[in-house]
């Protein structure tokens, strides 16, 4: 009975649900080395994605790879690989990568997943069916890099790409259209009359190139023949379904659309916001949604195109090798200074260059100086005043600073929110750091340590007031203060969580996952322990030096195989090993401690990514290491605790000796053995490749 009675008080409320917010990045193309370009907006997404989560929205954050087309098949087949295998290495990697910049993305999409290939083929017959999708002769110019084709007035000068500026080549085939041309007018009254594009900037653009006028939209070619790897339009074979097509459309595949379960599609669609850069801006603002128009499928509420990371003037890009290794910089610098810097950095919807001088010095400012040193001053007089009790103080205790300060901490939220909104991520964290620098302000006014001198006054304390009300101020002063810290922590988890959770553990708090205690007052005793160092000063110029000569390195690899490393991203990127002398091939050991070339290369060295790490249980000194070997998984057990926590190695970089005799280490067997060196006190060092390298790359 009593259980009856409980089911039906629960069935009369029902949970609230929550709303929903989807989020999506590009899919990108598993094509040569990720770099710094593919982080900036899958760190946008996720700074906003976990805002919203923690703004009480129930959040699907979408990123994944785009894996299909010509492009891929030739960079597979120069590195001598099945496209398959291929991509398979740097999707591992890119997973990699996100999981170490600690993106919080609900799905991870491959456009080689099965379910996504049946939901195209699927797309692609209804727009048939529905006579949007017909077959005729295409003849014209084609981009290979970017997979389009190009009418001769939408060329460049030279018969060049309009979207890359490289070379076309002359094309003509058999292949199905999609009636791009019949979408025009409900397309430019998308872009001209609502605000599904942003920032407005790009709306002209798009209009005036592709919309403005009667007869400009063509037609778009959404089949070819000319390669296999792709997913086959099902009902004529030999044609492939356009890669573009295929792409846009996983951001509603993933979600079941066009599958036997669409509960995601039918709970997270329409997407809330769809980011990318503004070069691919053109096939999310006009393609993608003439397909959903096709489809019946309503459209996104947003799509936003922001600006490149520039470096050395250009875009920081595979095709042009000029990019910033996102590995590097997290395992030299931490992942909060990468994220910190791409957010702060560049004004949202902007190029900027990068620099990582710039870099270094954000890190230096407002991390170390500002948001460092007040935590760390803080709870050192927190420790030292008080032995870490500090309380909420009554009304009119405290000093004539604090009511700005206040008023700062009660506005935070609101006023960081409104800039996320608004998507001026950089905004948000610059008005984030005027309430650090206030409060670092504060100190200097304040003078805590002058109080607490006051309050060790001898003459006060035989006055009779035993120092009591400076006291008060003292504490006053020091709760203020952890309030200006606290809030500022907790606005700061959607886009850097490491430091704020040491933040958190020093104030004695759990880490909120929500902003439901933005408010000042919120707690009534502090029981702070004094801070660690959260941000290490870094000497820029020595910074520089060495980076310069790691990239010095990475050119001198590059050089050696003759390109521009990115060409033959896995099997063929290591440097030519010296050619031994043949007349040493196979002789004996010239003395005890020489080993022949024939020897060395029984050894099969390779490079692996860390993916996973934990401490073996009873035993100290040993850790389990689960390796990425160019898509397949080892498991290792090495003797290097005493020199590495389990989450230093998350995401570095290791070489592996993969043909060892497996053995059985505290009933763990070990797949093969990491190389490490030895350092002056006889603790092991990991060897790393001077530069990320896709896992799986020969040593020798
Ligand atoms: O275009 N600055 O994939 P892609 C800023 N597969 N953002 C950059 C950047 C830079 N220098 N470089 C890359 C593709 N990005 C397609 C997308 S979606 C249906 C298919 C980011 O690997 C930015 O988001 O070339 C850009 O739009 C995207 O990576 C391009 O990634």
């Amino acid at each position: 009975m009593i259980m009856a009675k409980k089911l039906s008080t629960q069935n009369s409320f029902p949970p609230i649900q929550k709303p929903t917010y989807y989020i999506t990045t590009p899919i990108y193309y598993p094509s040569g080395k990720w770099h710094l370009g593919h982080s900036y907006t899958t760190v946008c997404c996720d700074a906003l994605a976990r805002f919203k989560r923690m703004s009480g929205f129930d959040v699907y954050y979408l990123t994944g790879t785009d894996e299909h087309g010509q492009k891929i098949e030739e960079r597979a087949a120069a590195a001598g690989l099945e496209p398959k295998a291929f991509v398979d290495g740097l999707v591992g990697e890119i997973k990699v990568l996100w999981k170490l910049l600690g993106i919080s993305n609900d799905g991870f999409i491959r456009t080689t997943d099965e379910n996504h290939k049946a939901a195209i083929q699927r797309i692609f017959t209804t727009l048939y069916e529905k006579g949007d999708i017909y077959k005729s002769k295409y003849k014209g110019r084609y981009c290979t890099p970017c997979e389009s084709f190009w009418t001769a007035s939408q060329l460049k000068e030279g018969d060049k790409c309009p979207d890359c500026g490289r070379d076309t080549v002359e094309a003509e085939e058999d292949c199905y259209f999609f009636r791009l041309s019949k979408y025009r007018e409900p397309l430019l009254k998308l872009l001209t009359e609502s605000d599904f594009l942003q920032p407005a900037s790009r709306v002209n653009e798009m209009v005036n190139n592709f919309l403005a006028e009667e007869g400009m939209l063509e037609d778009l070619a959404v089949s070819r023949t000319s390669f296999r790897w792709g997913i086959p339009v099902p009902f004529d074979d030999g044609h492939i379904v356009y890669v573009w097509v295929d792409a846009l459309s996983n951001y509603i595949t993933a979600l079941g659309y066009g599958s036997d379960d669409d509960a995601l599609f039918q709970k997270y669609w329409p997407a809330d916001l769809q980011m990318m850069a503004k070069e691919i801006v053109r096939f999310h603002s006009i393609i993608w949604p003439a397909l959903l128009m096709g489809l019946g499928v309503p459209l996104p509420k947003k799509v936003y195109g922001h600006g490149w990371l520039l470096f050395s003037g250009g875009k920081m890009s595979k095709s042009v090798g000029n990019v910033v290794d996102p590995f590097i910089l997290c395992n030299r610098y931490g992942v909060d200074a990468v994220r910190y810097y791409l957010l702060r950095e560049i004004s949202f919807g902007q190029d900027c260059d990068y620099a990582t001088e710039n870099l270094l010095t954000r890190c230096n400012t407002d991390l170390c100086n500002d948001l460092g040193n007040l935590v760390k001053r803080t709870t050192a007089m927190a420790r030292q005043y008080f032995g870490g009790k500090v309380t909420k103080s009554a009304k009119d205790v405290g000093t004539e600073f604090d009511a700005a300060l206040i008023e700062k901490i009660n506005a935070l939220h609101s006023e960081v929110s409104a800039k996320l909104e608004k998507l001026e991520i950089s905004r948000s964290l610059e008005t984030l750091f005027d309430l650090v620098s206030s409060a670092n302000k504060y100190i200097d006014l304040t003078k805590p340590w002058a109080l607490f001198k006051e309050t060790k006054n001898e003459e006060r304390k035989t006055k009779n007031d035993g120092g009591d009300a400076v006291e008060k101020t003292l504490n006053a002063v020091l709760y203020n203060l952890l309030e200006a810290i606290r809030v500022s922590a907790n606005m700061l988890l959607p886009f850097i969580q490491n430091a704020p959770a040491k933040i958190f553990a020093s104030l004695g708090l759990p880490v909120p996952d929500d902003f439901s205690a933005m408010k000042y007052g919120a707690i009534d005793t502090y029981q702070t322990t004094e801070s660690e160092v959260l941000f290490a000063r870094l000497d820029v110029k020595k910074e520089l030096e060495e980076l310069e000569l790691l990239t010095n390195n990475e050119k001198r690899i590059t050089n050696n195989v003759g390109g521009d490393g990115d060409k033959e991203p896995n099997a063929k990127s290591s440097p030519e090993p010296r050619t031994p002398n043949p007349e040493s091939r196979g002789k004996e050991r010239s003395d005890n401690n020489m080993i022949t070339i024939d020897e060395f290369a029984k050894l099969e060295l390779k490079t692996a990514v860390v993916t996973a790490c934990e401490k073996v249980e009873k035993a100290d000194k040993l850790l389990k290491l689960t390796l990425d070997v160019g898509g397949q998984m080892r498991t290792v057990v090495s003797g290097i605790a005493a020199s590495y926590a389990p989450a230093d190695l998350i995401g570095r970089q290791v070489v592996l000796v993969c043909n060892l005799q497996p053995a059985k280490l505290r009933g763990i067997e070990s797949q093969g053995m990491i190389l490490c060196a030895v350092d002056e006190n006889d603790k092991p060092v990991i060897v790393e490749p001077g530069r990320a390298v896709p896992s799986g790359s020969t040593v020798r």
